[in-house]
């Protein structure tokens, strides 16, 4: 799954694909590379990013997905997804041609020990009524608040945990379960020792449904490096990729294709 940021503040390649020309180009780049998937985002998520409203979500996403409808001439397997937590974007992104949701709210949790959920409630209908593919992520809090919720006792069975209620809930509101995809959340409300145990227990999280893993250039991988430019963070996503894929990531969310399909391949031929 190649990642097109349609965001100014992204924060590794933000600012990049500010027309939807620049969008048509780095999707055929990523095709011609190997991707399956391409994920639209117009909201950052990273921590402490501004909430752009979906008005603004939608003059972001709608002209970017017009234009890429004609590349599936040339790859008819061609999957669109399109990262929003709301479902009024989510919504219009459908109907304009997008194929996936991918719900970084999917599996939300808010703080507090009634463990209510930012998931917007009217998601899981639309999904429901679309019969569309719906990646559920784990997350805690929105990105102003989810440093502050990193605490598990232990990490991966919480996140389990979490994961199978969202989906009980899904599957409560009458998604399908071959519409599921898990996915742990690296990186959202997880300090770098969690995203690790995470991923050294994967296969912990493969059992249900089919996993996407989203390590790419993430600050955990720079604190591992000691490498603060993200951008210079491709060979510890590599790494991460190819023992996620011997784990059960059945998806992995990158920003640089080309290098991650050999990983990705290789990894599973081995
Ligand atoms: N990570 C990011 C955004 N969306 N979706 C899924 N399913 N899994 C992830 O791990 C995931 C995600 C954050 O990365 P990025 O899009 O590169 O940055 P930003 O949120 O700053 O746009």
């Amino acid at each position: 799954m190649g990642v097109l940021n349609l965001t100014p503040d992204s924060f590794s390649d933000g600012g990049r694909l500010d027309a939807p020309g620049a969008v048509v180009r780095q999707a055929r780049r990523m095709l011609a590379q190997g991707a399956a998937l391409l994920d639209l985002g117009a909201q950052s998520t990273r921590p402490g990013a501004a909430m752009v409203g979906p008005q603004e979500e939608r003059r972001r996403l709608l002209p970017a997905l017009q234009a890429l409808q004609p590349l599936r001439v040339d790859h008819p397997q061609l999957l669109i997804s399109v990262d929003t937590f709301e479902a009024s974007v989510a919504e219009a992104a459908l109907a304009a041609g997008a194929d996936w949701i991918n719900d970084v709210r999917g599996a939300n949790r808010t703080a507090g020990a009634a463990g209510g959920t930012l998931r917007d409630p009217a998601m899981l209908r639309l999904i429901a009524a679309t019969g569309c593919p719906y990646v559920l992520m784990h997350s805690r809090g929105t990105s102003q608040t989810m440093d502050s919720l990193a605490a598990y006792s232990d990490v991966v069975a919480e996140v389990r945990a979490e994961l199978e209620a969202a989906s009980e809930a899904a599957l409560a509101a009458g998604v399908k379960p071959e519409q599921l995809v898990w996915d742990p959340g690296l990186g959202f409300a997880k300090t770098t020792e969690q995203n690790l145990e995470l991923l050294r227990r994967l296969p912990e999280l493969s059992h249900a449904y089919p996993l996407l893993v989203g390590p790419s250039r993430k600050r955990f991988i720079g604190a591992v490096l000691n490498e603060p430019r993200p951008r210079a963070r491709l060979w510890g996503t590599a790494a991460v990729c190819a023992l996620a894929v011997s784990r059960g990531a059945r998806v992995l969310r990158v920003h640089d294709v080309g290098p991650i399909v050999q990983v990705a391949a290789m990894g599973a031929a081995l």
